[in-house]
């Protein structure tokens, strides 16, 4: 029984591995998230049972027990260098001169070239393939004892594959993808925590964690690209041919790490990862160049703190100074305020910015941000600008404090606060001409009622002149009001009469998702439609009914009631549907179609079935499937070769399958859940 057990157990932990090597090394996994979940909780009831088998390299020991009052410190074997910087085109020229100089060679050198994380140095210690030490850079020579830390990021193997030397010293960058890292300052922000400020300041302060149960919280991966000390094994000839002998022992690689010609091939590299910065899941500050081959590095050698073969060229600054001229407050769909700086306007990241989100009243006092002040602003991505910092030294005397307005900006109701909540909402609701903006627009979006054209501009235009307050008074618009629009030609408007019109024929979820009732989205709209059938179901049921939906808790129930309850809102949803806006009544299939309100859609080949069977059946779910990716698409199954869809869906953060997740999907109807490991 015993030696079964140890035996299943070793068996699991190689199995585990594998899985790993396949997910987080080759991007592309054998076996579905709930499978692998499976293999890792029979491991673990296992080890439960019979104690002695727990190996210190068990894929569920991870996380160690205990929190340490310090980290102590790890004397690096060969110095941890950092890279000399470059910050133009003729820094980079001036590099290659000096390298083509030293090697006395004519032609191009060929360069290995790779983005340049923007995370922590750490480098990682294995023991005949087994994972021993980790340590931080420091200051180069010495740096602090992570090993329990980086022990809990899952892209590290615990054990590495292959015929492995004795001694293998790895180095490569800890970093915070960018999803990670928005989705850990949202949860900080919503429960009143200070943010961090960029993913890399999130990664380093997630390594330095006393206790690792934090770190293994915390969505970090990593990247290797160096070797430190090796023994047992000749290090590869070229910087090239070592990150694929580091792939190749299970250590996770940089996919866009490449080889060109010459300082043109170098400058091409930059521009190129440059023009996808912003699509790539993590975030960037340039792209290094190292002389390939290891006998030209080795002639090249080191300076104090850099190697003379590699350079960091770096991408220009997108975080610049200025100076808060004023803060301004936005009422949102819902009511809630948002303070908004206005700044003294500044070049950074390729674009002027003269505006900056603070967020919430939180935010403004945690950062301390005053009228006057000089600050750090940074643009990361196309995301909105935010405030890094205050520049406290630049603070003039007469700097004004930020306060909460007592009344709201645009309608003049109160604004009021709920003890705990970080939001500050106007009070106006339908009385609010923000607010109501705010819901024309989210009425007419895609998602909800879904009115082709009517764009931001055109409804801002239409509120200005009167001709539209509520979504009702959309149905009532004629052409001759149209007509007298900026940028408004007669067949303009007659596609918007069209697009009105025949968005006047819907669904209830989407109607119901159109009110824009706070905190009910499309899920629980769906939800509300299969469950009350019809609008005056719900709109006359009592709290106790609405709270008995699923997903629905007692905030949306009570937010569900006061829209209903509002003669306004009442008056509203009877002048929409004088006007003509109608939808079937809603049967209760959607609800047992498990994959109803999901769209899919395909790139690549799969193996098992033809697209069209793969549609037919998760039709047959009660799916859409579409030719085409939006803001609508819910999933994208890749199959073998995939087009370009794939790296757009990473870019808007689409969900995707692969076919082993896609035929579980279809024998089980149930959606993998999307578990970090
Ligand atoms: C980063 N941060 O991505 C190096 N780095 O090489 C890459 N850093 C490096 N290489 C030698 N890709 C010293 C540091």
């Amino acid at each position: 029984m015993r030696a079964r057990a140890a035996a299943r157990a070793e068996e699991l932990r190689r199995l585990i591995e594998h899985h790993n090597y396949r997910y987080y090394v080759l991007d592309d996994p054998e076996i579905t998230d709930a499978e692998w979940d499976r293999l890792f909780a029979e491991l673990g009831a296992l080890e439960a049972d019979h104690p002695e088998l727990v190996a210190p390299d068990s894929p569920t020991q991870r996380i160690g027990a205990r929190p340490a009052d310090a980290f102590g410190q790890i004397v690096h074997r060969l110095p941890m260098l950092s890279l000399e910087n470059a910050f133009s085109e003729e820094d980079v020229r001036e590099f290659d001169l000096r390298t083509r100089d030293r090697l006395k060679v004519q032609g191009d050198i060929e360069y290995a070239v790779e983005p340049k994380l923007d995370g922590l140095a750490v480098t990682v210690i294995y023991e005949r393939g087994r994972y021993a030490r980790a340590a931080t850079r420091g200051d180069g020579v010495r740096g602090e004892d992570v090993t329990a830390n980086v022990r809990t990021v899952r892209s590290v193997p615990l054990v590495l594959r292959g015929d492995v030397p004795a001694l293998l010293e790895a180095r490569g960058e800890v970093f915070m993808p960018r999803a990670g890292f928005e989705r850990l300052n949202a949860e900080a922000r919503a429960r009143g925590e200070k943010t961090f400020a960029n993913p890399r300041n999130a990664a380093a302060g997630s390594l330095r964690q006393l206790d690792p149960r934090i770190t293994a919280a915390r969505p970090l991966e990593v990247f290797f690209y160096g070797l430190g000390e090796i023994e047992g094994s000749t290090p590869p000839e070229r910087q090239s041919a070592l990150l694929a002998q580091l792939r190749s022992w299970g250590l996770r690689v940089c996919p866009e790490a490449s080889i060109v010609r010459g300082v043109e091939g170098c400058l091409e590299y930059f521009r190129r990862i440059g023009a996808r910065r912003a699509s790539l899941p993590y975030q960037i500050d340039g792209v290094v160049y190292k002389v390939d081959r290891r006998a030209d590095q080795d002639r090249l050698g080191s300076a104090v703190r850099a190697p003379r073969w590699a350079l960091a060229h770096k991408f220009p600054a997108d975080e610049a100074r200025t100076v808060v001229r004023g803060v301004e407050f936005q009422v949102g769909r819902t009511g809630a305020l948002t303070p908004v700086a206005r700044l003294e306007p500044v070049f950074v990241g390729g674009v002027t910015v003269s505006n900056a989100t603070l967020h919430n009243m939180d935010e403004i006092e945690r950062k301390d941000v005053r009228i006057g002040d000089t600050v750090v602003i940074r643009r990361a991505g196309d995301v909105i600008p935010e405030i890094v910092r205050v520049v406290p030294e630049r603070r003039p005397a007469d700097a004004i404090r930020v306060g909460l307005p007592a009344r709201c900006p645009v309608c003049g109701s109160p604004v009021m606060r709920e003890a705990q909540d970080a939001v500050a909402r106007c009070s106006g609701r339908r009385r609010c001409a923000a607010q109501n903006r705010e819901w024309l627009r989210h009425f007419a979006s895609r998602r909800a009622m879904d009115i082709d054209g009517l764009g931001e501009q055109l409804l801002g235009q239409l509120v200005a002149r009167g001709l539209v307050a509520t979504p009702a008074d959309l149905y009532a618009l004629s052409a001759e009001e149209l007509a007298g629009l900026e940028r408004m030609g007669e067949k303009s408007a007659r596609n918007l009469l069209e697009a009105i019109d025949r968005s006047r024929s819907t669904t209830l979820p989407r109607f119901l998702f159109a009110l824009g009732i706070p905190d009910v989205g499309e899920v629980t709209a769906l939800a509300l439609a299969s469950e009350f059938g019809t609008l005056e179901a719900l709109a006359a049921a009592d709290i106790e009914h609405v709270q008995r939906t699923p997903n629905v808790g007692p905030v949306i129930a009570l937010s569900i009631r006061e829209f209903f309850a509002d003669p306004v809102n009442q008056q509203i949803i009877g002048e929409l549907r004088a006007r003509g806006v109608h939808w079937a009544p809603q049967e209760s299939v959607p609800a047992t179609k498990p994959l109803a309100g999901s769209t899919f859609v395909m790139t690549g080949t799969l193996a098992a079935m033809t697209r069209e069977e793969v549609e037919e059946r998760l039709r047959a779910l009660g799916a859409k499937v579409s030719g085409s990716l939006s803001g609508k698409t819910g999933y994208l199954v890749v199959g073998a070769d995939p087009g370009s869809k794939l790296q757009r869906a990473q870019a808007l953060g689409i969900a995707t399958l692969d076919e082993p997740q896609l035929l579980e999907l279809l024998r089980t109807g149930r959606l993998p859940a999307r578990t970090l490991r």
